[in-house]
């Protein structure tokens, strides 16, 4: 390590006094104008990553679904997956030191994670549309350069595609091509053919609008449009050119508000989706003739695809052990359909696609999705060699097509993830502080039929995020905000009680 330059690089990305940040739910999170420091060194610990485990390391410049004026880091492990947990630590260490120890804490971290800093560092480096993105990228390759790194930087992706990316590189090409072509490729190629292998829909049933959260997806959608079959009609909205990332649209707006973004005009039973800022969740609706908004969000893609998997895997003969992933968002009435209609086990952990990813590995077919948008299936590697001997020689004509079908879902589902005063438990289901929070969210609970609720303190903005349910809307408005009151009065609220939405 080149000392001086250390020192050098660092000084140009000052640490600003007294600020600390935590590695959250999924990286670091804030105003993007107290991020330089932050790039520079998760680029100085992405070398450090990929040294360890002697691969090539992503990381991606987005706040997602945030507003546009902030910014943040994921980092991306070999295989996709979110960065490994036992490094998140070294992360906030980090981007926490003071700019005299960092060399110190680069050291501590090289002895502790035993990184051999004589192997060469790969990463790969990905950008969303913020106007703040290129410049913190630029800050992320200082970072990299600094340790002798090598980089590619792919500059505007989404964050799947990231993933994609650095999954590719790592497995020799064996996943698919390590460029954008190869992603258009290979799912396209998987798509067209499920489509000639599903029963033919009536013609509106291949439009699509696409609301693209005035982020990425507008950007690599119409890259990707001369890739589909041509059956196959999308229509953007909220592309970037007039209005701001995610202000009044995306899927977070969606799921939240219970109704279309702004600019998106939908007539009865046309299909329309929402993408977030940086295009790893999705969520689909569509208004019926009376004018009611549907959502069909994570809970109901989950129970969607796993009735389709399910069908399948019945069909191919297999006994392959399925189950689906949650958190606690999932509303009740899913969780219960999964388990007891659909006979698959269901299975509860902390909000964060890496929790979710983990716990999906664990099954032959892992379903997961968290109830804003963000999932996908994981297939064992024992399971998806079985599904791919099958398509190929199989002599029942029936069971060979259904292996076809379940082997085309495999390469369409791009299976790489994305992997302080109320504290939880059970799956974060549970508040175990401040005291006497959780006896009054129980003692509210009970006053609605069919109802829960809980609280948890996000992981990407300073917010507690509170959830309820109930048998009517209106129960579980009141719900929600009689649990909000009891926060703000048990946490210590400043300001204004919070308002129903
Ligand atoms: C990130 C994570 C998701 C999580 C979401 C909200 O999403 O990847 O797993 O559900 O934050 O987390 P919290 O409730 O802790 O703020 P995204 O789309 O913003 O990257």
């Amino acid at each position: 390590m080149d000392s001086e330059a250390l020192k050098k690089y660092s000084a140009l990305h000052p640490k600003p006094a007294g600020l600390t940040l935590h590695y959250g739910t999924a990286g670091f999170r804030t105003k993007a104008e107290q991020l330089d420091h932050v790039m520079f060194r998760m680029g100085l610990l992405a070398v450090l990553r990929s040294k360890a485990v002697v691969a090539t390391i992503g990381i991606m410049v987005t706040a997602s679904h945030n507003p546009e004026e902030d910014n943040g880091v994921k980092l991306v492990d070999p295989l996709g997956e979110m960065l490994h947990p036992s490094w998140e630590e070294y992360a906030t260490q980090l981007a926490n030191a003071e700019e005299r120890e960092l060399q110190k804490i680069i050291t501590e971290i090289c002895q502790k994670a035993a990184v051999n800093q004589q192997k060469d560092a790969s990463v790969f480096i990905g950008r969303d549309t913020r106007p703040s993105s290129e410049k913190l990228s630029q800050s992320v390759i200082d970072g990299i350069s600094v340790l002798g790194g090598q980089y590619h930087d792919y500059g505007l992706v989404t964050t799947p595609q990231l993933h994609y990316m650095v999954c590719c590189q790592n497995t020799q090409g064996q996943y698919g091509k390590a460029t954008l072509e190869g992603y258009y490729e290979k799912l396209s190629k998987a798509f067209t053919e499920l489509i000639k292998q599903s029963p033919s829909p009536g013609e509106s049933q291949r439009h699509l609008k696409i609301d693209c959260a005035n982020g990425i997806g507008a950007l690599k959608l119409s890259e990707m449009e001369p890739y589909f079959p041509k059956e196959v009609l999308i229509h953007l909205y909220n592309d970037g050119t007039k209005e701001k990332l995610n202000h009044l649209c995306g899927a977070d707006f969606v799921k939240v508000h219970q109704k279309p973004p702004r600019g998106l005009d939908m007539k009865p039973n046309e299909r329309c989706c929402s993408f977030d800022g940086d295009a790893d969740r999705i969520v689909y609706y569509y208004k019926d003739t009376t004018g009611h908004f549907h959502l069909i969000d994570g809970d109901k893609i989950a129970t969607l695809i796993s009735i389709f998997l399910k069908e399948l895997l019945a069909k191919v003969g297999q006994t392959l052990k399925m189950a689906v992933v949650q958190t606690a968002y999932a509303n009740g009435s899913s969780t219960r359909y999964i388990e007891e209609t659909l006979k698959v086990p269901v299975h509860c952990v902390k909000t964060g696609v890496k929790h979710l990813h983990h716990k999906a590995h664990e099954f032959d077919v892992g379903v997961y999705f968290e109830a804003n948008g963000h999932g996908t299936v994981l297939f064992s590697k024992a399971a998806e060699t079985k599904i791919r001997q099958l398509a190929k020689e199989e002599k029942d004509d029936e069971k060979r097509e259904a292996a076809k079908v379940l082997e085309n879902m495999i390469d369409l589902i791009n299976q790489v993830a994305d992997r302080r005063v109320i504290d939880t438990t059970d799956a974060e289901r549970h508040a175990v502080t401040p005291p006497g929070l959780q006896e009054k969210i129980d003692a509210l609970v009970k006053k609605y039929k069919l109802s829960r609720a809980f609280v948890r303190p996000s992981g990407t903005e300073d917010v507690v995020r509170i959830y309820a349910e109930a048998d009517t809307q209106e129960n579980a408005d009141a719900l929600a905000h009689e649990v909000s009151l009891a926060v703000y009065h048990l946490a210590g609220g400043k300001g204004a009680p919070p308002q129903p939405l």
